[in-house]
């Protein structure tokens, strides 16, 4: 064997950008420091670069292993984030966050975050749009498994989680999705929201696009998908375990 020879498999990978999706498999992922923190790497796997033609995403999207010492070192410049922890622990205003925790930290206020030894966090960024006569929300946090998880369409396979809270202040919803192997989403959604996805456990196979960009991917944990305002979407769990993905919608504003 050559001293240099790799297994990488020779320029093959499953990520794709398209003009109205896009899948980020983990082999792509670049991590250099994060912007904001101090001492965390992460990659960032959704921005607004991604999108052509104005259709880009209003929000980003990164995952980061943040080591001892990490902290959050800013306002947040008018920006909203929610900090899901994949694994490891971290403090929020000295209360302790661990894996499948989430906390809401809004926009342009100082929140302290700092991890003690070690995390591995999904964090979700957007501009806050205000809503008349609504005041914004406050920092909160929680713990995914406190959430009841309802019947998606009525069916008990299906099982979505809405973590944040659903009232007007909110502008943004950050859901957790589990499906049971072989159900499926009930129907190819288009719609307004735009997406930002991480699949979280499991194995299935998206449908994403129509016409020239239809394209049918498998998909497994740590895959990161972009899904536009309309793009249609489809799911189906595959595999022994079910399948669970974390995402992000814009939610409660004036659509015009
Ligand atoms: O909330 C949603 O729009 C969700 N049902 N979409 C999805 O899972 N692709
Ligand atoms: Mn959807």
């Amino acid at each position: 064997m050559p001293e240099h020879s790799t297994t990488h498999p020779l320029g093959h990978t499953r990520t794709v950008v398209a003009a109205d999706h896009a899948l980020v498999a983990e082999d792509t992922h670049v991590t250099a420091p994060l912007h904001g923190w101090e001492a965390a790497e992460g990659a960032v796997l959704i921005s607004p670069a991604m999108g052509a033609m104005g259709r880009g995403p209003g929000f980003t999207m990164a995952v980061a292993t943040l080591g001892g010492g990490a902290r959050l070192a800013t306002r947040g410049h008018g920006r909203e984030r929610v900090v899901y922890v994949l694994a490891g622990g971290l403090s929020v205003e000295g209360t302790g966050l661990t894996a499948d925790s989430w906390a809401y930290l809004p926009a342009g206020e100082r929140v302290e975050m700092a991890v003690a030894e070690s995390a591995r966090v999904l964090i979700f960024e957007k501009a806050y749009a205000a809503s008349e006569g609504v005041a914004a929300p406050g920092l909160l946090h929680g713990h995914a498994d406190d959430t009841p998880a309802e019947p998606f369409l009525g069916d008990p396979g299906a099982r979505l989680q809405t973590l944040l809270p659903g009232d007007a202040s909110f502008d943004l919803a950050v859901n957790r999705f589990s499906f049971d192997p072989g159900v499926a989403l009930p129907l190819v959604e288009s719609h307004h929201n735009e997406h930002g996805l991480f699949m979280q456990h499991g194995r299935g196979v998206y449908r994403l696009g129509a016409g020239p960009t239809e394209s049918w991917y498998p998909v497994q944990a740590g895959d990161a998908i972009w899904m536009a305002p309309f793009c249609p979407q489809w799911f189906v769990a595959m595999g022994p375990e079910p399948a669970t993905y974390l995402y992000c919608k814009n939610v409660n504003r004036d659509v015009m």
